[in-house]
Parts: structure tokens; sequence; C-alpha cells
């Protein structure tokens, strides 16, 4: 296998990170008292006791019950700024050069707090991240695909002004997947494209669902990317189609892991997308959550595939920078 060290040095973009999913326990808790929220009866009431109930997830909604609970002691847009400002400062020393972040306003404006709060305290993050830390980003607002389209709808039009001037980059589609295919955002995903050609357009599709719901995110939203993607693998007309269109999967190996996707990082395709020319990237999906960040997630798959050398990690690298919203061109990096 590779070195840990390579895999460090290697410069890496992340596609696949929720930035509510960078909630450390020991964040958590400090921002419950700063602002007065009271977490349920039932909640662990030590950093300790959450971290244990972290080592294992049911499944996708298991996990979603306590990020959703996470997401209620953000309020102030200082809050959405400290908890970026100290993800992208963790990533920093993993050899991160670039991120496109999803957040979930929905989580949020439920509550009562703007979306212009929450998305002014993550850009300050990532301004400061550019400044000082050479990290390059993007937003992606993503809708919360258990909400009503109508309810997604009004977020869009809400986002407008953040659309049209470019602050978020790109439209996302997360939370329950299989009770919720992607032919019911449809009109969002084309309104906020209207909005904007430039606007990107992503969204999660084949983690708990169907290679199906993959097609249709493609068909039917007019995604140019995927996130997770893993059961893609079930079709092999889909891979072809990834391969051809260069789409690339924004997947998550110890995310799939500890949301029993997987028993094993092993049990991945990621050999089969290799060999089919399917573009993927890897990615850290909820790290607070699922143990472990970017490097964390090269390290887990350079142990899984342990004949994987430099060149197929070289390779990935470059798919995930072709694979970005952004195109870092020679002449960028020449400056
Ligand atoms: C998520 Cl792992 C995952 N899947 C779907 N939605 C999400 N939101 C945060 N993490
Ligand atoms: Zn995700």
């Amino acid at each position: 296998p590779v070195s840990v060290e390579f895999l460090k040095e290697l410069p890496k973009c992340e596609h696949h990170l929720h930035l509510e999913g960078t909630l450390e326990p020991d964040l958590l808790f400090p921002l419950a008292e700063r602002n007065g929220v009271a977490l349920p009866e039932n909640f662990p009431k030590t950093t300790a006791e959450l971290e244990e109930k972290y080592k294992s997830f049911a499944d996708l909604q298991d996990f979603l019950n306590y990020y959703y609970i996470g997401t209620n002691v953000l309020l102030q847009e200082q809050d959405f700024f400290d908890l970026a400002w100290a993800y992208f400062s963790r990533v920093a020393s993993q050899g991160l050069c670039h991120a496109e972040v999803f957040y979930d306003p929905q989580s949020h404006t439920e509550r009562g707090v703007a979306l212009e709060t929450v998305t002014a305290g993550f850009k300050r993050a990532c301004e400061r991240a550019e400044r000082e830390l050479g990290i390059t980003s993007k937003l992606i607002m993503c809708l919360l695909r258990h909400e009503a389209p109508a309810k997604c709808m009004d977020l869009v039009r809400a986002a407008q002004p953040l659309i049209q001037d470019g602050t978020i980059a790109a439209l996302g589609l997360d939370s329950a997947e299989k009770p919720f295919p992607p032919a019911l955002f449809k009109d969002c995903y084309a309104a906020a494209k209207a909005m904007n050609p430039d606007l990107q357009l992503t969204a999660h599709a084949g983690e708990e669902g169907p290679a199906q719901f993959v097609t249709d995110a493609l068909d039917l939203l007019h995604a140019t990317r995927i996130d997770h993607g893993i059961n893609s693998s079930q079709d092999p007309a889909l891979l072809e189609r990834l391969a051809r269109d260069r789409t690339l999967l924004t997947c998550c190996p110890l995310s799939n892991v500890k949301l029993q996707v997987v028993q094993d990082v092993r049990e991945l395709p990621l050999q089969r997308f290799l060999d089919a020319g399917v573009p993927f990237s890897i990615n850290s999906d909820d790290p607070a959550y699922f143990g472990g960040y970017i490097l964390e997630n090269y390290v887990a798959v350079s142990k899984a595939f342990p004949t994987w050398d430099v060149a197929v990690f070289a390779k990935i690298a470059a798919n995930a920078i072709e694979g970005s919203c952004v195109q870092v061109t020679l002449e960028d990096q020449k400056r």
C-alpha cells in the first residue's frame, strides 16, 4: 500500500462534506451551553457518552436523528463561522487544497435562523480559509428531501439572490433517500438552474437507494455529479454512461461503513469503478460522526485496496480536480 505520508502530501479535493456534519461533540456541548439550547431528555450528557453513541449507527435514519439534534445548537452567525473554521483549520494539515461543502439551510430556517445568517457565517469561514490556509472552496446548498417539495421550492426562492451572485455555487439534495426519490425535486432543480445557468447541480443518490435513483438524478434533475452513487455498480449500462460523460461519484468510504451500507471498505465497488473508467473522489461526509476526516478516508481506502499504487491514487486525485466546480488551470497554478 502507499504510505500515509504520500496520501497526506497528495493535493486533495473534498466534494462531499456536510458542514453540519463537522460538529464535534466537544463543540456541540459548549454551543448548546452558549446558546441556552436544551438537548432532548434522553440525549447523552457528556462528550464521552456521545462519542460512544457515534460508534455505531443502524442506518442512515438512525444517524440523521442525531445529526438534526446537533444542528439545533447552531444559532448565531458566529456559530456557523466557528463550525466551518474548525473544519478548515483541521483539514489544512491533511493536505486539503479545495473543498466544495454542503449545508442544509432548512435545518436552521425551521428553527427561525435566517438563511442569510447561516450563509454569512459559512461564507466568512470560507474566505478566511482561502486567505490564511490557501484552501479554496465553494458552497453547495442542499434541499432536505424529507421536506415537502413545496417547502424546498420556498428555500430555492429565498436563496435566489445568493444563487444569482454566485455565493451558492451548486444545489444538492440530501437526507433520507429511500422514501424520497429525485423525481419529487425536478421543479426545484429547474427553478434554481433558471436563476443562474452557472449553478452546478448535484444530488445524493445510490447511497441506500437503488441505481435507478442515480439515473433519475441525471435524467430528471440534470445533475452533473452524484453524491455517493455506490449502488450505480448494480447497473452496467449506468456505469458506462457515467464513464462516458465523466460524471464524478463523490464516495465516502468511512460513512458507508458507519451507516452499514457495507460492512467493510473492501466491499465498496471502487475497483469496478476504476475498471469501468467511472471517476470518483474520496470524501468524509460527516467526519464528526463517522470517525475520520479526508485523510483518514484516503488511508482507509489504501488499506482496503493494498495493490493500489501511487499512480492509482494520483489518478483519483486528478479525477477529483477534474470533477470540481472550479477548474484549476495551469495558468492559475503558475500564479
Ligand atoms: C448525510 Cl451520509 C448522508 N446522507 C444523506 N444525507 C445526509 N445529510 C448529512 N449526511
Ligand atoms: Zn452526504
